[in-house]
């Protein structure tokens, strides 16, 4: 099993500052940061931190994912966001259950005793209901289906369409593993507020998205999914790295 721990950056200065030192390289066997554009020299920072980073070509977090797929060497895949709301040192953990044979761990916020201090009440509220109907629907047992914050096979995500609409892949992802039965744990991860820099998300936008996607995956019948994803597949054109690493 080879781990990337893929950090998407976009104005995080602040977050960066904080966090990037409580990364040990030898938690994982590759640490890969792509940069959407920023402004207030998180780029350069990450650069002269001495990690390999790359700038986006294309605009947004779901080709961040998928430009930062396209060069990543692991097969598990451990997406991690630098500003404050994930704690590095829950990384081990994640690897740790990885190794134990699942296709994917999440580090809920709403687990045991864990907390979110980021949460708003529209944001606790969404990820209740979102992570509630997607259990009732696909028979998983989350419980948190929407954090970013988790460890993953490669190969799941290879195997479906990404949704564009959708800022990150991961009601996607929940749903696809709860609809294969894959095999699924968590661990409990608080998540603490947010460092300096500004939230990229829009809410109201994000959980209209979402909604959309889990009745679209709920009226496709699996089966029918699953052929489309293995078309897709075929006809995916060889992965070549379109970026140009500059640290
Ligand atoms: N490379 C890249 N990173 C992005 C982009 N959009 C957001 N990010 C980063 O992805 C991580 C998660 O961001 P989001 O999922 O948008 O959520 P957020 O802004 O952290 O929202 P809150 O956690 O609610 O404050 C952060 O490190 C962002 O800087 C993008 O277009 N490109
Ligand atoms: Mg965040």
């Amino acid at each position: 099993m080879k781990t990337t721990l893929l950090i998407p950056v976009f104005n995080e200065i602040d977050g960066l500052k904080e966090i990037l030192s409580r990364i040990h390289k030898d938690w994982v066997d590759e640490i890969i940061v792509v940069d959407g554009g920023s402004r207030d020299g998180s780029f350069e920072y990450v650069q002269a931190f001495g990690l390999t980073v790359f700038r986006q070509k294309s605009r947004g977090i779901i080709a961040a994912y998928r430009e930062g797929l396209a060069v990543a060497q692991g097969d598990v895949i451990i997406p991690f966001s630098p500003d404050g709301n994930s704690i590095p040192e829950r990384i081990p953990e994640l690897v740790h259950k990885m190794k134990e044979g699942y296709d994917m761990v999440i580090a809920s916020r709403y687990l045991g005793g864990a907390k979110s201090e980021d949460d708003d009440f529209v944001s606790a509220f969404g990820n209740w209901m979102f992570t509630a109907l997607i259990n009732f629907l696909f028979g998983g047992r989350y419980t948190d289906c929407l954090v970013m914050f988790r460890a993953w096979k490669r190969e799941i995500v290879e195997a479906f369409e990404i949704d564009p609409s959708i800022a990150g892949f991961e009601p996607q992802l929940s749903i696809e593993c709860a609809k294969k039965k894959l095999r699924v744990a968590e661990i409990p991860g608080d998540e603490p507020r947010r460092i300096g820099g500004k939230t990229k998300k829009r809410t109201l936008a994000a959980g209209w998205a979402i909604l959309k996607l889990i009745i679209r995956e709920f009226v496709t019948p699996t089966s029918l999914s699953h052929s489309r994803a293995r078309s897709i597949a075929v006809n995916k054109p060889e992965a070549k790295p379109e970026l140009t690493p500059l640290g």
